[in-house]
């Protein structure tokens, strides 16, 4: 089946350790500090690649997670940097954030890209930490975690010429005519389960993509059928092409025109006022006067504006006039989202939140910032843990568990790590 909804688990790999060594020369007893620092984890990154045509891929894989960075060696040797996931995603696809919904990206134009979970920022090697008072630091830190993100993949196909009509109109025996794409053909409805696309090449190299959805019929919107969830693929052509079986009489070709016109309005509006063609198809099965009346009626039928073309899928007549005067029309539209990528950061508070919750001489401090510096710490350090204590306090930790009725002895749970609380007095 067609993929083209999914939800990713992904994960920056963590950032690798900075090195606490110490140079060591000949006749030199101790040297300086000399540990290198960690290498950066590794993205996972989301790339629109134009040759991947669903979220097929991610049938059974889900979760990713990127390599985390190398550790830092003595002689300042910095830690290779952990390798980057590039995961191939279809131009058009959407990325949301699964927990609040937001568009975090549109991933439309091939190449564009979008860092999803980043790498935890390599620790520092004692290199850093040399002060006047501190000559052979032993200190160091760890590599920062990696970022987590669940996002929600949604596909909208970007194509030039999109088709769409009731179940059997001929729409993708019309993709397969216009096309080099072979899509199935059937003379049942509902042959076509998920959407198809093709390329049509004019004379003078010119090109343009044509998309064949599933058939459309009365009350989709209501979740008849197919339903019209795939109408979101039509959402970004440029112009559509309202296929018509012209075989079986005006009253049917005009009744079949307005139910999927009806459908289409009450799917989006805007989509339905899209500048259109009415190909009204297999007019090899009808000849001469009964011919004529089912144009007339399809162009009385029809508000001003839509041209009604006759069109054989079968023998190809008015083909080549169909593909002229769609892509004239397409052409007339602006491509969808020519500004190519968009990236819609979110806010940053300026200073990481602390949260304080708990009771009765146990309480849990939560917050991601605070969560990352205590995951970063090298805890079996006691300068490390004097550092943090420091940076904790900067941050309000010990004021606001003071706030909460904290005292000394009292238990604190911060990410994994267990802490007495130790109140070092007035915040600087
Ligand atoms: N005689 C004739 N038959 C056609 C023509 N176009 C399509 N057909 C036939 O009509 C039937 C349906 O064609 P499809 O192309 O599968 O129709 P569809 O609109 O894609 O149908 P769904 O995928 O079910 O929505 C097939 O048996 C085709 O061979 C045509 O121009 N003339
Ligand atoms: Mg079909």
């Amino acid at each position: 089946m067609f993929l083209d909804e999914v939800e990713l688990h992904l994960s920056g790999g963590k950032g690798g350790a900075g090195s606490n060594s110490l140079r060591r020369e000949k006749y030199v007893p101790r040297g300086g500090p000399d540990g290198g620092d960690g290498g950066r984890g590794g993205d996972v990154v989301l790339v629109a690649d134009p040759g991947e045509a669903s979220l097929q891929r991610f049938q059974t894989e889900r979760r990713f997670r990127a390599a985390a960075g190398g550790p830092g060696g003595p002689s300042r040797r910095h830690g290779a940097d952990g390798e980057a996931i590039r995961l191939p995603v279809p131009a058009g696809t959407m990325v949301f954030d699964s927990g609040t919904g937001r568009l975090l990206a549109d991933l439309v134009s091939p190449g564009a890209a979008l860092v999803v979970a980043a790498g935890g920022r390599g620790g520092w090697g004692n290199t850093h930490f040399a002060t006047p008072v501190a000559q052979t630091p032993r200190h160091r830190e760890l590599g920062g975690p990696g970022t987590v993100a669940t996002v929600r993949l949604e596909l909208r196909l970007i194509a030039d010429l999109g088709l769409v009509g009731l179940p059997n109109a001929g729409k993708s025996s019309l993709l397969a005519r216009l096309t080099g794409a072979r899509p199935k053909v059937a003379d049942y409805p509902f042959t076509t389960l998920s959407p198809n696309l093709g390329v049509a090449e004019l004379d003078g190299g010119r090109t343009i993509t044509v998309a064949d959805v599933p058939g459309l019929i009365e009350g989709a919107h209501l979740g008849a059928g197919l339903g019209i969830g795939f109408l979101r693929h039509l959402q970004r052509t440029r112009s559509l092409v309202q296929v018509v079986d012209a075989s079986s009489g005006p009253e049917d070709a005009v009744r079949a025109y307005s139910e999927v016109h009806l459908e289409l309005r009450a799917w989006d509006e805007d989509l339905a006022a899209r500048p259109r063609v009415v190909a009204a198809n297999k007019v090899d099965l009808v000849a001469g006067r009964a011919r004529a009346r089912v144009l007339k009626a399809l162009r009385e039928a029809i508000e001003s504006g839509s041209q009604v073309l006759a069109v054989s899928a079968l023998t190809g007549e008015g083909v080549e006039a169909l593909l002229q005067e769609s892509f004239g029309l397409a052409r007339s539209r602006e491509p969808v989202d020519a500004g190519g990528f968009r990236l819609y950061p979110g806010p940053r508070p300026a200073r990481p939140e602390v949260f304080v919750e708990g009771a009765a001489g146990h309480y849990r401090v939560s917050g991601e910032g605070v969560l990352r510096l205590v995951a970063a710490a090298d805890l079996d350090d006691p300068e490390e843990v004097t550092r943090l204590q420091r940076q904790l306090r900067r941050l309000g930790v010990e004021s606001q568990l003071e706030a909460s009725g904290a005292s000394e002895g009292d238990v604190v749970e911060i990410g994994e790590v267990e802490f007495t609380f130790v109140p070092e007095g007035p915040k600087r």
